[in-house]
């Protein structure tokens, strides 16, 4: 069994989704931020906005549907997780076999020497860092994948192969439009699993899935599971 999950399984914990409601900041579009070029020509606004987001992460807690994937997981001995968010809520949830196909948001990364710092997560220790320089003075830049960026290669050969040998996904709060990550459920499709979508809303992907269970993953997760 494999999880797909996007920013709709962290809406209830109080994290704005990127192309829902909210999900704007400034007016800005996460394509239009999230990418190099946008950073070498505007660092700063770059970081203001990645530690807006931090700022909102930390005091947010993990919702019933981080919780239900927990237990499937403990229960499933097959199971894999595969996530585009960055927000590492499933990890404070107890997520433990987790594919990070875009990054983490609270690790750094230092454009001159390469070295990856993690950040403090909890809201308690979570300080916004001003000066983002490594300590071979190089600039830090967030280490997630923005667009125009590869993957990280394990992480999308690995999500392949879950996908590859699975008897079922779910494809939990993701509008499936951001690539590779969304070819990974016609992938699924072909690979022969059974594929179910849980969304607040119909997707493209809803007239593709077995079933698409319409509604808050925080509500239908514990069901299912259950
Ligand atoms: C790459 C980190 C190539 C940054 C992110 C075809 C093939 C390959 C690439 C492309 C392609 N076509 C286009 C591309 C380019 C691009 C792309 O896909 N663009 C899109 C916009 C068209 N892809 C890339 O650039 C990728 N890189 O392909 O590189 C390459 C190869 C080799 C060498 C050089 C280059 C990289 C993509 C990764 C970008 N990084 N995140 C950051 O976070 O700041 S993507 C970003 O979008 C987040 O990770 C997010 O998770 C992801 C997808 O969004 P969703 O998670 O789906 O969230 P969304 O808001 O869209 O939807 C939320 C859903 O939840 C909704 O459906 C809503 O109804 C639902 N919902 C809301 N509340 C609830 C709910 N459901 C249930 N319960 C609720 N309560």
């Amino acid at each position: 069994m494999v999880a797909l999950t996007g920013a709709g399984i962290s809406a209830e914990s109080g994290i704005p989704t990127f192309r829902g409601a909210g999900g704007l900041w400034r007016s800005f579009r996460p394509e239009e931020l999230a990418t190099p070029g946008a950073f070498r020509r505007n660092p700063d606004l770059v970081w203001e906005w990645y530690e807006w987001r931090r700022g909102v992460i930390a005091a947010a807690q993990p919702n019933a549907g981080h919780f239900a994937l927990v237990e499937l997981e403990r229960t499933k001995h097959a199971f894999t997780m595969a996530t585009q968010n960055v927000d590492g809520l499933h990890d404070l949830a107890g997520s433990r076999r987790i594919v990070k196909l875009h990054g983490d948001i609270w690790i750094d990364r230092c454009l001159a020497c390469g070295r990856e710092l993690v950040r403090e997560h909890a809201k308690d220790t979570y300080q916004h860092h001003s000066e983002h320089r490594c300590g071979c003075g190089g600039l830090l830049r967030p280490g997630l994948v923005w667009f125009g960026e590869p993957l990280p290669e394990n992480a999308l050969s690995s999500a392949e192969d879950a996908v590859r040998g699975a008897d079922l996904v779910l494809v939990i709060g993701t509008s499936a439009a951001v690539y590779p990550a969304a070819g990974l459920v016609p992938l699924a499709r072909q690979s022969g699993a059974r594929v179910i979508e849980v969304n607040l809303e119909e997707t493209t992907l809803s007239a593709e899935v077995d079933v698409s269970l319409r509604g808050k993953s925080g509500d239908i997760l514990p069901k299912l599971i259950a």
